[in-house]
């Protein structure tokens, strides 16, 4: 009995661990620590010590009583006064009973926080305090990373406040549960149970938010239609809207323009109409009456065949306005979308969106800001930043960056995005002289905006994992890290999230971390290396495609990108090509103008460069574009017998399944190269350098390749 009885107590155990180690926990593990973390801790976590019962400082006890716990495993004793040494005391600066610290909290900013060791009542302690609630639930996260990251926590004197106001992710959820570009199953959103059922992940989702520094989520997809703005939809948005509010985290609606049309029964949706005018105040004041901490709307019109304000002869200022107006008494804003460009047009893609943008300076309302993608194409591995950074001064804008991997190998490939992120906002729009980095625009700084904002278009969904992979959770959890602080390392970002995920082993972190930081470098050069871009399949955006054409518009087929002919390769955008870097400041047009002083990262971006050309390492262009192919491959299997030493460091089932993805990573990088290398030698006519392999099939082989059914392509 005894035996079968131990027997079963071994199996749930294994069933516990292999259930709990299933990615769910995100970052937010809480496993034991090691003994000897654990004693050194426990002097300074005994017990918790709280005044105040908002929804918010619940959230906080339980996340603290939830975390400590599981690191220290013990339980802690929740008091309203300290008892002891050790206690955690956690609260406002309006609390009296935090007053009575006497603190340093005077400019702390909207939502900072002070984590600070004390002596409170003749006892030492530990302060956590917010400069309102959520800033107190920042603080409680940030302590207990200390903990999960192994830091010490003996004289703490931290102090932290955001550094951009809207930390947002963009879900491009569908009402019927489909996700565009997305990889990690169906949108998480159960519309037809709400508002009645709220599933425990949305809260979940919130605390995951909330503990790197995320108060925003636009709930449905830039194309998702006015279905949303129903009552019937209103109420179940309201009820999403109660669970993220004591995490600190507002809720927004994608909308279309034309809703008036189609939902109210308009002829028109011209903004300056006055009867469209009033239906979206009406609107509005129906949002607020369920949603009382309503965000505002983000919208994408005019672009890619969605209705906008151009339909009716009116700019892109006027259909934002309109809105801004509507949503101002109730405190809202408005997120506009800069990705515009049209097909009729037939100028340079990565010039519409500028010229269409930079008249309207000075033209929006207070309330709007301008959400423009990193890049002037679309997400692709690598852009330069996007002209419109540092030329529309009297606009706020913010930043979009893409969580979802649609152009980075999706689920599958390990891509840690922390470096591009870091690169684009580092990099110098020398529109204010040197410094001026599109990080100081996108926080304000630069032109003295105080709304000020950062969106990643996210890449959850209902997978157990939420993110589709493990390391695209280290995605999700950088782009809040970044938007809480834009000039953080990535590489710190990175090495935090390895300890939380995964282990705070030294020698698995270090390993871990270099694999994450070389992983976007080695997708760039497997997909689009020297500055090409845009070479993906048509429409699902899955594999290589450089010879498809297939696109009904010019402008979205490789061959428009690449250029490629029998003399050379690349995009020529100087002064004599079509002048896109006339956009970019004076020094640094002057830069991308001249072949020689152009970046090789960003070379056929800006270039049409012969294949014969010298580049700087003394080879050939067409050398160095084989090379980096290959270089891509190699870093690939490099990853992949990183990956092989780490056996035992982590569970099994998480292991297995990144060592699997690898295997799909390699596999799909040695097709990325010798696609683009067999259609690339069909047009330069040159052979391959020697040493390096020829491609495994045939280029016809390559054409030959035809996918249905390609997760995240909304047109199936
Ligand atoms: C939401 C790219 C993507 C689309 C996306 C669009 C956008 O074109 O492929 O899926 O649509 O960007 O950002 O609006």
């Amino acid at each position: 009995m005894l035996a079968v009885l131990m027997l079963t107590m071994g199996s749930l155990s294994c069933a516990t661990r292999a259930r709990a180690e299933d990615g769910y926990d995100l970052w937010l593990r809480y496993r034991l620590l090691t003994p000897e973390q654990v004693k050194r801790y426990r002097r300074h976590a005994s017990e918790l010590v709280v005044d105040s019962f908002t929804p918010t400082q619940i959230a906080i006890r339980k996340e603290l009583q939830r975390g400590l716990s599981g690191l220290l495993g013990q339980n802690l004793r929740t008091s309203d006064t300290v008892t002891g040494d050790g206690a955690i005391i956690v609260g406002t600066v309006s609390s009296s009973f935090i007053a009575h610290l006497r603190l340093d909290t005077a400019n702390l900013g909207h939502d900072g926080y002070v984590i600070r060791s004390v002596v409170a009542d003749g006892h030492t302690a530990i302060a956590i305090v917010g400069n309102n609630d959520t800033g107190a639930l920042y603080g409680a996260f940030h302590f207990l990373r200390l903990l999960q990251t192994g830091q010490p926590i003996e004289h703490l004197d931290l102090r932290e406040s955001p550094q951009i106001k809207l930390r947002v992710l963009d879900h491009w959820d569908y009402l019927n549960g489909k996700v565009e570009r997305g990889y990690a199953g169906a949108s998480m959103w159960d519309w037809w149970k709400l508002p009645d059922w709220r599933d425990p992940r949305y809260t979940d989702y919130a605390r995951a938010n909330a503990s790197i520094g995320i108060n925003g989520t636009v709930l449905n997809d830039v194309t998702d239609g006015a279905t949303i703005l129903t009552p019937f939809y209103l109420e179940k948005v309201a009820a999403l809207a109660d669970v993220f509010r004591p995490y600190g985290i507002r809720v927004y609606l994608s909308i279309r323009f034309s809703a008036p049309m189609e939902i109210g029964g308009l002829k028109t949706a011209d903004p300056l109409d006055s009867r469209v005018q009033a239906w979206w105040r009406a609107k509005a004041d129906e949002i607020y009456k369920r949603v009382p901490d309503f965000g505002g709307f983000l919208v994408k019109a005019n672009s890619e065949g969605q209705p906008g304000p151009k339909d009716y002869g009116r700019t892109h200022a006027d259909g934002a306005n309109m809105l801004a107006d509507v949503l101002a008494p109730h405190g809202g804003v408005v997120m506009w979308r800069a990705f515009v460009y049209s097909q009729a047009n037939p100028d340079d893609r990565a010039k519409q969106a500028y010229n269409e943008f930079k008249p309207l300076d000075g033209h929006f309302r207070n309330n709007v800001l301008l959400q423009v993608k990193n890049g002037p194409i679309d997400f692709q591995p690598r852009e330069p930043f996007h002209p419109l950074f540092g030329a529309m001064p009297k606009t706020a804008l913010m930043m979009e960056f893409e969580i979802t991997k649609e152009y980075l190998g999706f689920a599958t490939h390990l891509v840690y995005l922390g470096p591009l992120y870091e690169e684009v906002l580092s990099s110098d729009t020398m529109s204010r002289g040197k410094g001026s980095t599109v990080a100081k625009v996108v926080d304000g700084s630069l032109e003295g905006h105080s709304l000020t904002g950062m969106a990643g278009d996210a890449n959850i969904g209902t997978d157990r994992d939420w993110c589709g992979s493990d390391f695209n959770q280290a995605n999700w959890y950088v782009f809040g890290r970044m938007a809480w602080d834009p000039t953080q390392s990535s590489r710190a970002l990175a090495e935090d999230w390895v300890r939380m995920t995964f282990t705070n082993n030294e020698a698995f972190v270090k390993s871990v971390v270099a694999m994450m930081m070389g992983s976007r470098e080695a997708a760039v050069d497997y997909m689009t290396p020297l500055g090409l871009l845009h070479l993906m399949g048509p429409g699902h955006h899955y594999g290589p495609a450089p010879w498809d054409a297939s696109e009904s518009e010019a402008d979205w087929r490789p061959v428009y990108y690449h250029r490629a002919d029998h003399q050379g390769i690349g995009f020529d955008r100087t002064r004599t090509g079509s002048n896109a870097v006339a956009e970019y400041a004076p020094p640094i047009a002057t830069q991308f103008n001249d072949l020689k002083q152009t970046p090789d990262q960003f070379l056929l971006y800006f270039h049409h460069v012969p294949w014969e050309y010298r580049m700087r390492s003394g080879q050939t262009l067409w050398y160095e574009l084989v090379a980096h192919y290959t270089q891509g491959v190699d870093d690939v299997k490099k990853m992949r017998e990183t990956w092989r030493h780490l056996d035992g460091y982590i569970d099994d089932e998480r292991y297995q399944q990144v060592a699997t993805f690898l295997a799909i990573q390699e596999k799909e990088a040695q097709w990325w190269r010798d696609a683009c290398i067999a259609y690339f030698q069909s047009v330069s006519g040159l052979p391959l350098p020697v040493g390096y392999a020829p491609p495994l099939h045939s280029l016809r082989y390559y054409e030959s390749l035809s996918f249905l059914y390609v997760p995240g392509f909304s047109s199936w």
